[in-house]
Parts: structure tokens; sequence; C-alpha cells
């Protein structure tokens, strides 16, 4: 055995232990959820025949000839009792694309398919997909929303960097194989879309994030909501803006729905990311919201503040300071598998249960406005407090 292929046996045995290791809670928690130890899919979970020309003749030094540079926000569905993310793969080229890894338990040993999905293009390419969020719907159909990027028609001559964010949509009865359908008409940019997995007055409902610009939300108020006649022909016409960007909190700058909510006694549950500017750039964190059984529109709780921000190694990578979920698995005991990304870089899952997340949703103070609201609720809670003290 040569030196390369010493190297790439070396490589292969690497992977595999990474493939199979378990997994480990984390102890203490905060009593609403538990991280854990390694995350749960990589850059270096992508398979070595993905990357690599096996054929000493053709690749006499064993090289890497396709990159991966990371390997983040999911999609999640269980699926044949398996716990499945439909992971966001970026290449060293940076083009993004769209990869089923599976797991046995949802926290540790995911596999990536075979292959990563082929998504058929429309008439208008995109240049780069990303972020899929997928809803098993009521009438039959598994989709997956995600946005398409493509590059600003009307940017000035020179500027190569001005894109223009839509929600693309795809279908699929089996996961392997997806039938587009047109994009989303929008009047404005739109990323973060979510279709709702029931119909609500019998129209399918989309969970939306006007924004302005590729960037910016802009006059974007927050995630909005529309009712949409037909997801083979999806427009947005009327869009109320349901969960609103405030000063001087966690989204004052833009936020955006997650994975879809899920179905509760006491309410939907939603998942979103919330974003504010800071010195070192954007703070993207995770919130937790409730919306109305009968009303998925109407806001019936939010806790203040961020449900989970960056912590340790979460801050680094190749856009440092972001946590990103558009994935969460609930079980038929109600245990909650909240796929999250860190910084653009990898994936990984916190656990908690339906009536965790819904006491810390309606147990937790709202949203003050105002430092001395802050303290006041302190003070209640401290008052609450001496006679256990
Ligand atoms: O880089 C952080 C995130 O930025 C975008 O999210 P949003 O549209 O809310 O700003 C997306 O590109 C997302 O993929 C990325 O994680």
């Amino acid at each position: 055995m040569n030196e390369y292929i010493e190297n790439f046996e070396m490589l292969r045995k690497e992977q595999e232990e990474l493939l199979t290791r378990v997994n480990e809670k984390l102890l203490p928690s905060n009593g609403i959820y538990e991280r854990y130890k390694n995350p749960v899919v990589t850059a270096s979970h992508v398979p070595l025949y993905w990357r690599y020309d096996l054929n000493p003749e053709t690749n006499p030094y064993m090289m890497e000839r396709i990159g991966v540079n990371a390997a983040f926000n999911a999609g999640a569905i269980k699926w044949k009792g398996k716990y499945l993310v439909v992971v966001r793969v970026e290449g060293n080229d940076r083009k993004s694309y769209f990869a089923i890894a599976e797991s046995p338990n949802g926290i540790d040993n995911f596999r990536f398919w075979d292959e990563p999905i082929t998504i058929p293009e429309t008439e208008d390419p995109d240049i780069n997909v990303y972020d899929m969020r997928l809803t098993r719907h009521e009438d039959g159909w598994i989709y997956g929303i995600f946005c398409s990027e493509r590059k600003d028609p009307f940017a000035p001559e020179g500027d190569l960097s001005s894109a223009v964010a839509s929600a693309a949509i795809v279908r699929t009865r089996d996961l392997k194989n997806w039938e587009r359908l047109p994009d989303l008409k929008s009047a404005s940019q739109q990323r973060n879309v979510v279709l709702h997995p029931e119909f609500v007055k019998g129209k399918y409902a989309l969970y939306t994030r006007p924004q302005d610009g590729f960037i910016d939300a802009g006059k974007g108020g927050g995630i909005g909501w529309a009712l949409i006649d037909d997801m083979t022909n999806a427009e947005v016409n009327d869009q109320e803006i349901i969960n609103c960007r405030h000063y001087h909190t966690i989204k004052e700058l833009k936020n955006g729905e997650g994975p879809h909510p899920i179905r509760t006694p006491k309410g939907w549950l939603h998942l979103a990311h919330g974003v504010r500017g800071c010195a070192s750039g954007l703070r993207y964190v995770l919130y937790l919201y409730v919306t109305d059984l009968e009303a998925p529109s109407k806001v019936i709780a939010e806790p203040s503040g961020y449900f989970m921000a960056p912590q340790g190694k979460e801050y680094v990578g190749d856009v440092a300071n972001v946590l990103f979920s558009s994935g969460w698995i609930t079980d038929e005991d109600g245990t909650v598998y909240i796929y999250y990304a860190s910084s653009d870089t990898r994936l990984h899952v916190a656990t908690s249960s339906i009536d965790r997340l819904l006491d810390y949703c309606f147990n937790t103070p709202s949203d003050g406005y105002r430092s001395s609201e802050s303290v006041r609720k302190i003070k209640e809670l401290i008052a609450r407090n001496r006679k256990f003290i």
C-alpha cells in the first residue's frame, strides 16, 4: 500500500469512528432543553465517495476532488421510524445543495443517503439553494420550501454581490423523487417561507418573511402569514405580519419562522430566529412563541428574549454568532428533537418535550420592552421565592 492509499485508509477509519460515535446529553441544563456534546452532522460526515475519486489510476495521490465546506441548516422529518434531516451541504465552491442524513435515534449515528437530492430547475435556474423546511401536509404530499437565490438582474455593472431571494417549492411522496413547482409569486423578496401542515379555511397557509433587499428586511415587519389557493401556482396576495420585529429586542433587525409549528393541546408551538446587530456583526438567536389552535395567525404566548443563543464552540464558524433552525421532530411520547445549526457550519440537536416547551412559553415573562419592567419582574420572582430561599 503506498502512502497516499494509506492516508486515505486513515481517513476512512476516522470517518467511521465519527459516524458511529455515541452522543452525550450535557448536564446540568437550564431545565428547558438539553444540548448534546457533539454536533450531529458536519462536513466530515459527508461520504468520502462524494469527495474522492476512488480509482488509484485516475487519482494516484488520492486527493480530495470535490470539497465540502459545511453541513448545516436542515429540515427534519420522522420517516419509517428513522430521524431524517435534509441538510444544507455547502461545497468549497460556495454552492449549497440538499442531502438527507438518517439516524436511528435522532441524536447520533447520522449517515447520509447514497446521493445528494436532485432538485429540478425552473426555466430561471437557481444559482444557490438552501434552508429547506419540510411539511407533511394533510393533502398527502410532503412539501419542501427553500430559498432560491439568483443574481439581481438590476444590479449595477460591476456589482457581483446583489442577489434576489425567492421561495422555491418542491414536493415528494418518497423523499427520493422531487417534483418542482413554480416559485412563490410575491411582490417582495422572500426567505424563510414555511408551509403550515393543515388547511386553514380550506386554503394552504404560508409563514412568509417579506424583505426589501437580499439581506435587509427593510420595511418587512416580521414573520408574515398568507393564505394560498393552490400550491402548484402559489401566489402571495394578502400578507399579514403576525410576529413583529421590535426595537431593542432579540429580533430588532429581522426574524424568520423556523420549521413549521407543532400542534399541541395548548396551541401551535413555533420556533423562529431573531436577529439583531451589534459591534461584531449580526447575532442570530432562536426563540419560541405560541399561536391559537383555531386561529394559527394569532399569537397567544411569547416569552421574552431568546430560547437558545450560541454557546462555546457554537460561536465560531463561517458566519459567527449564529444559531439557526429549520427542523424539529416530535415523537409520540412528546419528546422534541430540535435540530439547530451553529455559525453556518454544523448541525446540532437539543432535546426537550412538548410539556416543557409549553411550560416555558406560558410561564416565562413576556418582554416588557424596558429595563425597569425587567427589574420589576425579577423582584416579583424574588418575593415569591422568599419562603424557599
Ligand atoms: O447567516 C445566517 C443566516 O442568514 C440567512 O437568514 P436570514 O434570511 O434570516 O437572514 C440565511 O442565509 C441562513 O441560511 C443563514 O444561516
